[in-house]
């Protein structure tokens, strides 16, 4: 089988230290963190900043700062800043980091509900907006899919040529309005994508590890992280990033899978390396 990527999304913009006290927000912790999941086994960090007082920020130099103190620390890691941002945010302020020099950035295909009165929007002239932007600066989106209608989007603008191949599918399962990451659901989206496409989970809480089994055995990648789950296992809060990629790389020798480097992470996922 082909290795496997892991993904860690260290940050977010939602979770906060009261949730984890490893919840980086200066640029230092995010970087200590992003080091900390490369060498566990991350190839690629999803990132998200914050600014110190810990509330998100999408501003480019902080991503710019951000980026290059990840970068001093581990230069070769693959480093995939959100697009999503935080909820309610415009979608040119959520764009700035497609200013810089990076490989690749998230893509989030499809409006849902976000738990309570929130709503993160997604519209499909966002999305084809989004896609424009990443393909004239080389940038490969991760196109992150909440449930199976934003599959069906994804497929449609790819039809007309808004989005562009390699496909690589990131199925963010668990969030209260998308959908579940039940086993069923799982199958339901690996066989809903092109044979030729490749794709990741990210279960949300109590759907990180079980996913991130299913998506071991079945070929797919892996997202683990602060943003998406805070614990280690049931009622164990994780010592910081690392102990979710550490738990990920021991889930995947049991099924004898090799760990991606970010250099094989990038010819699998067809990267075009950039320097900063
Ligand atoms: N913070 C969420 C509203 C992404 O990174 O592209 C959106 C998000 C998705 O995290
Ligand atoms: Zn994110």
């Amino acid at each position: 089988m082909n290795k496997l990527i892991i993904t860690c999304a260290i940050s977010g913009a939602e979770v906060t230290k009261q949730d984890n006290s490893f919840v980086p927000y200066t640029i230092e912790e995010t970087a200590q963190e992003a080091y900390e999941a490369y060498k566990a086994g991350a190839a690629v960090i999803h990132l998200h900043v914050r600014n110190d007082d810990g509330s998100p920020t999408q501003d480019k130099q902080r991503y710019q700062q951000a980026i290059n103190a990840i970068k001093e620390r581990c230069p070769d890691v693959i480093i995939q800043p959100s697009t999503g941002g935080a909820l309610g945010m415009s979608r040119d302020e959520r764009l700035q980091p497609t200013e810089l020099s990076i490989e690749m950035a998230t893509l989030d295909c499809g409006t849902l509900n976000f738990g309570g009165d929130d709503i993160f929007v997604n519209t499909e002239n966002d999305i084809k907006y989004f896609a424009q932007i990443m393909k004239e600066k080389d940038i490969s989106p991760e196109l992150e899919c909440f449930e199976k209608g934003h599959i069906d989007m994804v497929l449609r603008l790819y039809k007309k040529g808004f989005i562009h191949a390699p496909l690589h599918f990131s199925f963010v399962l668990g969030v209260n309005g998308g959908m579940t990451g039940e086993e069923r659901d799982f199958h339901f989206l690996r066989e809903s994508i092109p044979a030729d496409a490749t794709f990741s989970v990210a279960g949300i809480g109590r759907y990180e590890f079980p996913l991130a089994d299913l998506s071991i055995r079945y070929g797919g990648h892996v997202r683990v992280g602060l943003e998406d789950n805070i614990y280690l296992s049931k009622g164990v809060l994780a010592q910081g990033n690392k102990e979710l990629v550490a738990k990920v790389v021991e889930m995947a020798k049991l099924y004898n899978r090799e760990i991606a480097t970010p250099q094989e992470a990038r010819q699998i996922l067809n990267l075009k390396e950039k320097n900063k």
